[in-house]
C-alpha cells in the first residue's frame, strides 16, 4: 500500500506538469539557492486563488512563498499541495472557480490566515482551523476510505503519544477534526432550535455555553416565555395532526365564532385546504363579508376559545398587521388523549379576505412565485392585497403610487395576473 498521511500530503514531486499535460519546470525564484537557508515552506506548491485576495496580495504571498522554498503556481496542477483562498471563501464557490468536481487527493484549500500566520513564526504551521470545510460529496471515493480508516485508527488501543500526534496530522490533512466537530454539534443545534421561539442563534448560544440536552435547557437555560411554551410541547409541537382533526379545530373556531356573530366566515387555511393529508398547525382565516362586524371580534373570540378552556397557551397574542390581526397560539381539543396543536388565527377585513385566503393557504414557494411573477408585471401582490406597483424614477424617487386593485376572489387575482386558476390542491410548489 502507498504510504499514507503526512507523505501523501506533502507530496514531493521533481517534475511538474501543466494543465495541458505537458512537463515544465517548476516555477523557481531568482533567489532561490542563494541566500535562502531556511527552506522551511518546500513542501508546499501553492496556488493562490486571487478572487477576494486582490492581485496587491496574492503578489506579495507569491514572493513570501518562494522566499521561504516553496514553489508557487500560476495554475492550478497535479502537483499543487495547498490552494491558498481568501478568509470568506466556501467549498462551492472555490471548487466553482477552481472547476473541480471533486477534491484531488492531496489538495489541501486553505484560508490565507494560514499562510500569514506561517510567515508570521516562519515556520510550516498545522493547517487545523484553516481548512475550508469540504462537505463529502466533493471528496474523491479515495479520500472517503482514507477518513474512515483514520477514524478507525483511533480506536486502537495503545497508541502512544507521538503516533498520535501523526495520526492527528493524517486527521488534519483529511479535514476531518472539524467535520467531527460539526457532527457533534448539529444534532444539539437541531435538538435546540426545535423548540418554538429558538432559532439557530439561540441554539448555538446555548450550545456555547455547554448545554446539550433539554433536561439541561429546562434547568438551566433561560428562556423566554414562548420558549417555555415551545419546550412544554416539544413532542406535541413536532408531530403533524391528521386533517381530520384540524377540521375539528377549524370547526371548534367556528362555532365559537359564530356564537359571538352570525355571519362571521372561518376557513382553516394553509396545508390544511391544499388538501394535505397532515398538518403542522392550523391557520384560521376570520372575516365578515358586511365589511364592518369583523371589527372587534379578534379579542372577543380569544376570550371565549381561553374561557372554553380550547386555548391552553398563548406565544404571539395580537401582531397587528394593518387591518389585519394575527394570533399564535396552542389549543387542545376536549376528550382523552388529545394533543396540544399550534393554532393560528387570523382576523382580516372582507376586502383584503381574497388576498388573504390566497396568502395563509400557501404554499410559501408558491406565494413567493406568485409575488415574484406581479412583479414582473407591474404589480405587489400582498396578504393585504394586488396592487400597481409603486413607481420610482432615477435615484429611487417616487413617480406614481401603487392603487389597490378589484380582487373579490382568489379568482380574481389569477385573472388580474393573466394566470389559469389554480386550485387549493395545485398549490404545493
Ligand atoms: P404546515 O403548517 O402544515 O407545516 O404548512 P403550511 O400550512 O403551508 O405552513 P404555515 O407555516 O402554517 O404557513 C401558512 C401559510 O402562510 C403558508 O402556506 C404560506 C404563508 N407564508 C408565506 N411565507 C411564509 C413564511 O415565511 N412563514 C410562514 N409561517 N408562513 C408563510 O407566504
Ligand atoms: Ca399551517
Ligand atoms: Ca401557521
Amino acid at each position: 500500500m502507498e504510504p499514507r498521511g503526512i507523505v501523501k500530503a506533502f507530496p514531493k514531486r521533481k517534475k511538474v506538469r501543466d494543465d495541458s499535460g505537458k512537463s515544465v519546470p517548476p516555477k523557481i525564484s531568482k533567489e532561490e539557492g542563494t541566500e535562502i537557508l531556511d527552506k522551511w515552506l518546500k513542501p508546499v506548491t501553492a496556488y493562490v486563488l486571487q478572487a477576494g485576495i486582490g492581485q496587491a496580495r496574492a503578489e506579495i504571498f507569491h514572493k513570501q512563498i518562494v522566499q521561504n522554498g516553496g514553489v508557487v503556481h500560476n495554475q492550478l496542477s497535479l502537483e499543487v499541495t495547498h490552494v491558498i483562498v481568501a478568509e470568506d471563501m466556501d467549498c462551492d464557490r472555490a471548487f466553482r472557480l477552481l472547476k473541480l468536481t471533486k477534491l484531488p487527493s492531496g489538495l489541501q484549500l486553505v484560508k490565507a490566515s494560514w499562510l500569514s500566520a506561517c510567515i508570521r513564526d516562519q515556520k510550516l504551521l498545522s493547517t487545523t482551523g484553516y481548512g475550508v470545510f469540504i462537505p463529502h460529496r466533493y471528496m474523491e471515493e479515495g479520500e472517503r476510505q482514507k477518513e474512515q480508516q483514520q477514524q478507525e485508527a483511533c480506536k486502537i488501543p495503545g497508541i502512544g503519544k507521538r503516533m498520535a500526534e501523526k495520526i492527528l496530522e493524517i486527521l488534519e490533512s483529511g479535514h476531518l477534526r472539524k467535520l467531527d466537530h460539526i457532527s457533534e454539534s448539529v444534532p444539539v443545534l437541531e435538538l435546540f432550535s426545535n423548540i418554538w421561539g429558538a432559532g439557530v442563534k439561540t441554539a448555538q448560544m446555548w450550545y456555547q455555553q455547554g448545554f446539550r440536552t433539554l433536561d439541561d435547557i429546562r434547568t438551566k437555560a433561560t428562556l423566554t416565555s414562548q420558549q417555555a411554551v415551545g419546550l412544554k410541547h416539544y413532542a406535541d409541537f413536532l408531530e403533524r395532526m391528521p386533517r381530520e382533526e384540524a377540521a375539528e379545530i377549524e370547526q371548534t373556531v367556528r362555532q365559537a365564532a359564530l356564537a359571538l356573530k352570525p355571519g362571521l366566515v372561518c376557513v382553516a387555511c394553509g396545508s390544511y385546504r391544499r388538501g394535505k393529508p397532515t398538518c403542522g398547525d392550523v391557520d384560521v382565516l376570520v372575516t365578515h363579508p358586511d365589511g364592518q362586524s369583523h371589527r372587534g371580534v379578534f379579542s372577543k373570540l380569544l376570550d371565549s376559545l381561553h374561557r372554553s378552556g380550547f386555548l391552553t397557551d398563548d406565544l404571539v397574542t395580537q401582531e397587528d398587521n394593518g387591518d389585519q390581526k394575527k394570533y399564535l397560539g396552542v389549543c387542545r381539543l376536549p376528550g382523552p388523549a388529545r394533543h396540544h396543536r399550534r393554532l393560528d388565527i387570523i382576523v382580516v377585513p372582507y376586502s383584503e379576505f381574497a388576498c388573504a385566503l390566497l396568502y395563509f393557504t400557501g404554499s410559501a414557494h408558491f406565494n413567493r412565485s406568485m409575488r415574484a411573477l406581479a412583479k414582473t408585471k407591474g404589480m405587489s401582490l400582498s396578504e393585504h392585497a394586488l396592487s400597481s406597483a409603486v413607481v420610482r424614477g432615477p435615484g429611487g424617487v417616487k413617480v406614481a403610487s401603487g392603487h389597490t386593485l378589484p380582487t373579490p376572489t382568489e379568482k380574481d387575482v389569477f385573472i388580474q395576473l393573466g394566470l389559469p386558476y389554480r386550485e387549493p390542491s395545485e398549490r404545493d410548489w
